[in-house]
């Protein structure tokens, strides 16, 4: 493993060093904005376990939303492609943020990548239980989490997620994010159904759009 890691990085620095200089690009993914569409994001709720919440504008986690736990999943299709306003394979990420805008204080939510698809329908049931950050469902690794206090009306949350979205750059599937709420004061934000576009999840990404020809496949 180690000797395949720096024969691929010496391969990619001399790749680097004959091409061109890469060229710095900054990619926006928001639900109706620049034509983008492609935003998947619903709640899962315990206590209505096989209600589908996909088209609510609001959606919330909270490890106890009146009795039953509430989680939120959030993915963007279709952002890394060879398209003009794609993600390219083999870019470097110099970062990507993921912002939401919430609107209601809550205790510390920890978002974690997805492992396994998930679609518009799905509910608490259809994915058994909820989802459980056990390395198999979701990552046990937070990409990022918020700090809880937010401002009563809405306010912008940002999270990092520069390693993720690298990670699906670098070849593996985009399954999106869960929230998973570390107590009972449930967090909501806005979901890409709300009317204001601007306040919809909005996925931010800086990176390197290699200018030469990609590398070629190894067997
Ligand atoms: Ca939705
Ligand atoms: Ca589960
Ligand atoms: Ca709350």
């Amino acid at each position: 493993m180690v000797v395949s890691a720096s024969k691929a990085d010496a391969e990619d620095s001399k790749q680097r060093s004959e091409g061109k200089q890469p060229k710095v690009e900054i990619l926006e993914f928001q639900e109706g904005v620049g034509g983008y569409q492609g935003t998947v994001d619903t709640e899962l709720w315990a206590l209505a376990p096989t209600t589908i919440l996909d088209t609510n504008p609001n959606a919330s986690s909270d490890a106890n939303n009146d009795g039953g736990e509430s989680q939120v999943l959030l993915r963007f299709d279709s952002i890394i492609g060879a398209k003009a306003n794609q993600i390219p394979r083999n870019s470097r990420i110099r970062s990507a943020r993921l912002l939401v805008s919430a609107f209601d204080q809550g205790s510390t939510v920890n978002l974690h990548r997805m492992l396994v698809p998930f679609s518009k329908t799905a509910t608490w049931n259809s994915v058994v239980d909820g989802v459980s950050a056990d390395d198999v469902e979701a990552s046990r690794h937070k990409d990022s989490f918020t700090f809880g206090k937010i401002a009563a009306n809405t306010s912008t949350v940002v999270f990092d997620v520069t390693d993720t979205v690298q990670w699906w750059v670098n070849g593996h599937a985009n399954h999106g994010w869960v929230f998973l709420n570390t107590g009972g004061n449930g967090w909501d934000f806005y979901t890409s159904e709300f009317d204001d576009f601007k306040q919809r999840p909005k996925l931010i990404v800086e990176l390197d759009r290699p200018q030469v020809t990609p590398e070629k496949k190894t067997p």
